[in-house]
């Protein structure tokens, strides 16, 4: 695996890509001023226009196009400022040279953008598939079996090589959480990126445009005009359809041994939770029409995972409250602090998820699954003594507080610790691996893809980083140390547990303290 100590993925952060001056070459692109004026256009208006780009800038974009679609544009042009969105007309041709295209409009703050897609003359007719997938949604038992069927499904409809579900997690990492691929591809199931594969401009803009086609990695972008200061380089393509993609990530496909890839958004209130990603060896657009299908397709799907993944959040609530209720109806027949905690720890354990659970009482651990014992605990108690008897403690990463802690001989990373009484000797403590333990690459780890050669500005190192291998790699050394971040949930699940064995405590000790007088 490629070093990728001398990336600055800093950079990747700061790049503009949504004033890259380009667009991608299945398209022809204007903008114009509010009178209707070609102020921009894309370099190929010959193949839309019959006219080069110097006699078609400064002109009335209706020299080129008939009255009803000029009446057309302007009011779907009146909508789009509405809804902020692109709006769509579908097998429309162009008056001058009798074109068939699909046309998107939209406002980009300054300018009226009009952006044509020659419809090749080979092309079927589709049917929608968008009513036959959510028809068979009710067959998933849960949120994870519906996003397996669904990717499976939509590579049968779309036709790609690959489809992901690319879900993002609360650092901003991602996770490849479902797949659909030919078998001759190597799986990308369970693997974990880095958060800098998908910079954060690049995320902001997928939740304002919900998706992005990339139809050919080794097509030339082709320049917006004029060219210069001050001109087409601030021109704001966020919701271009046509929009060129940034190098970097071209030449992050092109390392993966990618032709074109296809992305779409999936919002759940409100965030990013994921994205849908499609991958093809060679290139590849699917119609206009198709990209409108899979666009409500994703926003229908999201509602749909957002609903089952609220109804598993509740259900994994009340199972917390039956354990605890479990825990108490058999805790109070029974004998010391330790005897009851460790008589219910398999019990405990199912409460949040983890890898080993401990009960430490008067400074002394039992456990089961990988827990801390020996001078970590130790240590580590140490460290406790100081913190809020009152307050759940956690952390995803041990070394952090314990520097001479080597994970590479005890594994755990992650602990999440409840105190038991004001004493600081004891505690419930959840523990978790690390996360790279838990991840590993799918099928033959020798089988390293080549990097290719930099082919472009941003240098030999950042494009030798740039594939999912050497990605997964620089996300390994980031994790080696550190566990899964509790989530929220866990906090709460682990707060009410507080409250309920604080109480358990005092009661116990009050009844022993009558017994003994
Ligand atoms: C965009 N990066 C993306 C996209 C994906 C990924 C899905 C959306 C664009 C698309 O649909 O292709 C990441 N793709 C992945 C991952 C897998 C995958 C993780 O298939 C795993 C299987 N990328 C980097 C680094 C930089 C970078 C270091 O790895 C920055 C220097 C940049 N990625 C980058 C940029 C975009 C991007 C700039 C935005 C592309 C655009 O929309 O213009």
């Amino acid at each position: 695996i490629e070093s990728t100590e001398n990336i600055d993925l800093t950079v990747c952060d700061r790049e503009p890509i949504h004033r890259l001056g380009h667009i991608q070459q299945f398209g022809c692109f204007i903008a114009l001023n509010v009178d209707w004026i070609v102020a921009f256009c894309s370099a190929n208006t010959q193949d839309y226009f019959n006219t080069d780009p110097e006699n078609f800038i400064g002109q009335p974009v209706r020299q080129w196009l008939d009255s009803q679609l000029i009446h057309d544009l302007r009011s779907a042009y009146q909508s789009a400022i509405i809804t902020g969105r692109n709006e769509r007309l579908f097998n429309r041709k162009i008056d001058a040279t009798g074109q068939p295209v699909d046309i998107s409009v939209h406002f980009n703050g300054v300018y009226i953008v009009v952006e044509f897609e020659q419809i090749p003359a080979s092309r079927r007719s589709e049917d929608s598939f968008v009513r036959a997938l959510i028809s068979q949604f009710y067959r998933a038992r849960t949120a994870q079996e519906l996003l397996e069927d669904m990717a499976q499904q939509l590579r049968f409809v779309t036709g790609y090589d690959r489809v992901m579900i690319y879900q993002l997690l609360p650092d901003q990492a991602g996770e490849v959480v479902a797949e659909a691929a030919t078998s001759e591809l190597e799986s990308f199931l369970g693997l974990r990126f880095p958060a800098s594969d998908i910079p954060k401009q690049a995320r902001t803009m997928y939740t304002k445009n919900l998706l992005r086609v990339i139809n050919d990695v080794h097509a030339n972008p082709v320049p917006i005009l004029p060219i210069g200061e001050g001109q087409s380089g601030r021109l704001d393509l966020t919701y271009s359809t046509l929009r060129a993609v940034s190098p970097v990530h071209i030449q992050y496909l092109k390392n993966m041994g990618v032709g074109a890839s296809l992305s779409v958004s999936l919002i759940v209130d409100d965030n990013l939770w994921g994205l849908i990603a499609f991958h093809h060896g060679s290139a590849r657009v699917p119609s206009y029409a198709m990209r409108t299908d899979l666009e409500l397709f994703a926003e229908v799907l999201a509602l749909e995972l957002s609903a089952r993944l609220s109804r598993e959040r509740e259900a994994a609530a009340k199972q917390v409250r039956d354990t605890h209720d479990k825990v108490i109806s058999t805790i109070s027949r029974q004998g010391s602090l330790r005897e009851v905690l460790v008589a219910q720890l398999a019990t405990l354990k199912n409460l949040i998820r983890c890898d080993g659970i401990a009960a430490v009482v008067d400074g002394h651990a039992q456990g089961e699954g990988p827990c801390l014992t020996g001078a970590p605990l130790q240590q580590l108690l140490g460290y406790l003594e100081q913190q809020d008897t009152q307050q759940v403690f956690h952390t995803d990463c041990l070394t952090d507080l314990l520097p001479d802690y080597d994970i590479n001989q005890h594994h755990v990373a992650g602990l999440l610790a409840i105190p038991l009484s004001h004493a600081t000797t004891d505690y419930l403590i959840f523990y978790r691996n690390a996360q790279t333990q838990t991840v590993t690459w799918a099928g033959n780890p020798d089988k390293l893809l080549q990097p290719a050669a930099a082919a472009n500005h941003t240098g030999e190192a950042t494009a030798n980083a740039l594939m999912p291998r050497t990605s997964f790699a620089a996300w390994q050394e980031t994790y080696h140390e550190r566990a899964e971040p509790w989530a929220s949930s866990d906090l709460r699940s682990a707060e009410s547990l507080r409250v309920t064995l604080l109480e358990l405590v005092i009661h116990n000790f009050q009844e022993r303290d009558q017994f003994q007088q």
